[in-house]
């Protein structure tokens, strides 16, 4: 295994899976129950915040029962370990790579346990369920508090910084995401013109898989600690 000096590794629901976290599109997944435009959009949000906000406290809710997997906690242990730099850029809105001790994350579809004020702005920590009626603790306005989410048709969040990782990276891996959602899927093609060697370790061949010089296929809490392993050896 060559020396990697900068590390760049976009995650994907799959990396949760296993943490008991539903995934997109598998045949259980979130999209097999709701659809996107009804719940994911600025504009179903305008149109129905009560059923936007259901969508999210539930997803809230359930997070509070969940626990980092051995993928996590590799991929921490990978950031400590290795001299060289190590980014996660996550397009999950759960915290579990934070809880597994990974700190040089980027939530570039925003966090779930974060909520948004529409009209001040402000960010704040949030655990509990949000609504209509829910008061901007800094504003104090109502009827403005949204999850801190980017959702279809939203600019993600800290581009700029993840363009500038990847041109720079001589490593990409791409951790259980399906690399059906843009401009994330367009990450693989950043970094190979970078010059940097790309890895896929999914389940099964993500849409883009052709687009890697290796894929490993299997569980992320089987594959991801393994590679982790050949990569600090
Ligand atoms: C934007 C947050 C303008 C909310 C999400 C071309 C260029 C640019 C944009 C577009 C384009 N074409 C279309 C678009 C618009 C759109 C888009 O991509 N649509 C798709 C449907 C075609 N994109 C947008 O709107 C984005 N914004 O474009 O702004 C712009 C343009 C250019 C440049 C900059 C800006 C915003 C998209 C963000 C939407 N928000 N999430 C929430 O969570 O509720 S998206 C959501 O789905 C996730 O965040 C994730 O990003 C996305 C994909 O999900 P995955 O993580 O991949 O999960 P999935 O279930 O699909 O796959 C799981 C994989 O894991 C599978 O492969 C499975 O096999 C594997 N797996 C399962 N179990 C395991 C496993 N692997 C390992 N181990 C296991 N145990």
């Amino acid at each position: 295994m060559p020396y990697y000096e900068r590390i760049v590794i976009l995650t994907g629901a799959g990396i949760s899976a296993e943490s008991g976290v539903a995934t997109f599109r598998d045949k259980d997944g979130i999209w097999a129950k709701y659809n996107i435009e009804d719940v994911a959009t600025p504009e179903a949000f305008a149109r129905d915040p009560a059923k936007v906000h259901a969508f999210y406290n539930e997803r809230r809710r359930a997070h509070s029962g969940v626990e980092p997997n051995a993928a996590h906690f590799a991929l921490a242990r990978l950031e400590r370990e290795h001299e060289g730099e190590v980014l996660v850029v996550t397009q999950n809105i759960d915290a579990l790579h934070e809880a597994a001790g990974s700190r040089n994350v980027i939530h570039m579809h925003g966090e779930l346990l974060k909520a948004l004020c529409s009209h001040c702005g402000a960010r704040h920590p949030w655990r509990d369920d949000l609504s209509i009626e829910t008061s901007c603790p800094a504003c104090g306005l109502p009827a403005g508090m949204r999850p801190d989410v980017v959702w279809f048709g939203e600019m993600p969040y800290r581009l700029d910084e993840i363009y500038t990782a990847l041109a720079r990276a001589d490593l990409f891996l791409s951790i259980g995401t399906s690399g059906t959602v843009y401009p994330a899927a367009g990450f693989v093609a950043e970094a190979r013109a970078a010059g940097a060697h790309t890895v896929e370790l999914n389940l099964e061949p993500s849409d883009g898989a052709a687009l890697f010089h290796e894929t490993i296929h299997g569980p992320a809490g089987t594959v991801v600690p393994a590679y982790v392993e050949r990569l600090l050896r």
